[in-house]
């Protein structure tokens, strides 16, 4: 058995690209499941539902398995037992992480803006049957990922994608579709400061020290307005547990490409000096924390 496990805090890609993965191995006659490390957020749960796919079950220890990773390739992103694991395949479109195998393996990682566009070339590369749900999986993903083909990480690729996805879905009204997921996507209503701050954070190793960086994606900065205290509170707590150098946090408007960025932690004197007058760090035309946000980042604490 071959589990497909996508990164921690699992984001929409993470869920669809395992489940999809999943279908590719077992079209080539493998046993194979998708599995999650995290819970499903609200924007995965309307894809989900609209798929009419169940969600992969939760796994956090895969020692001794035979894994195929999606969605990432840094060894903080997985199972903290990952390095006790096999792994037989990556499908990713981040830069290339720390994992390390004894075997070969078979990677896929290309610079496009879903992982879900590497399964569906894949999928055309073996002549293997994409049916409705996985229709619906890939183009959400895709959608997602690139906000609805706004975020500079969106190429060609993903866009043909989309367009061979929506026929096989007979999805007729892309725009429709493309607002139902990203209403779902910025739907943070009843969430505390802890489960927004942890939405959709990553970790990263940087300069022998541990980083995080999260990112809420909004239909306006307005939705938080009244948490930032809370925000910036939650952000300060998880470098005094965790001993972390930064805890940075993305508010980004994704209809205006705005995105604020509060941060916490010994390194915030080097980001200081960019805040404004009235002490925000905004960033114009970031959308991506992949492209943008963590590239800006690493220049600015190096
Ligand atoms: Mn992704």
């Amino acid at each position: 058995m071959i589990e497909v496990v996508g990164h921690k805090n699992p984001d929409s890609d993470s869920i669809c690209s395992a489940l999809v993965a999943a279908e590719l191995l077992k079209a080539r006659g493998l046993d194979a499941k998708a599995v999650r490390q995290g819970d499903i957020n609200r924007e995965t749960q309307h894809i989900l539902e609209t798929a009419g796919v169940e969600a992969p079950e939760r796994c956090t220890t895969v020692a001794g398995k035979s894994v195929w990773l999606v969605d990432f390739s840094d060894l903080a992103q997985g199972p903290d037992d990952l390095q006790a694991a096999e792994i037989a395949g990556i499908v990713d479109h981040h830069r290339l992480g720390d994992v390390t195998t004894v075997n070969p393996l078979e990677a896929w990682i290309w610079p496009v803006g879903c992982t879900c566009t590497i399964l569906f070339n894949l999928f055309q590369m073996e002549n293997a049957t994409i049916t409705r749900p996985l229709a619906i999986l890939m183009m959400s993903a895709i959608l997602s990922d690139t906000v609805g083909f706004a975020s500079p990480t969106c190429t060609d690729k993903d866009k043909a994608a989309v367009t061979a996805l929506a026929e096989i879905a007979d999805v007729q009204d892309l725009d429709a579709f493309t607002e139902a997921l990203l209403i779902a996507k910025t739907d943070i209503v009843g969430l505390s400061a802890d489960e927004l701050v942890n939405k959709d954070l990553k970790a990263y190793a940087f300069n022998q020290r541990d980083v995080v960086v999260g990112q809420i994606e909004l239909a306006t900065l307005a939705q938080v307005e009244e948490m930032i205290d809370q925000l910036e509170a939650d952000l300060q707590r998880r470098c005094d547990e965790e001993g972390l150098a930064l805890a940075a946090l993305m508010l980004t408007d994704i209809t205006t490409s705005t995105t604020r960025l509060l941060f916490r932690g010994e390194w915030s004197e080097k980001l200081a000096p960019f805040a404004d007058a009235a002490g925000h760090l905004m960033m114009e035309n970031t959308l991506s924390r992949k492209k943008q946000g963590w590239p800006w980042l690493q220049n600015v604490l190096a």
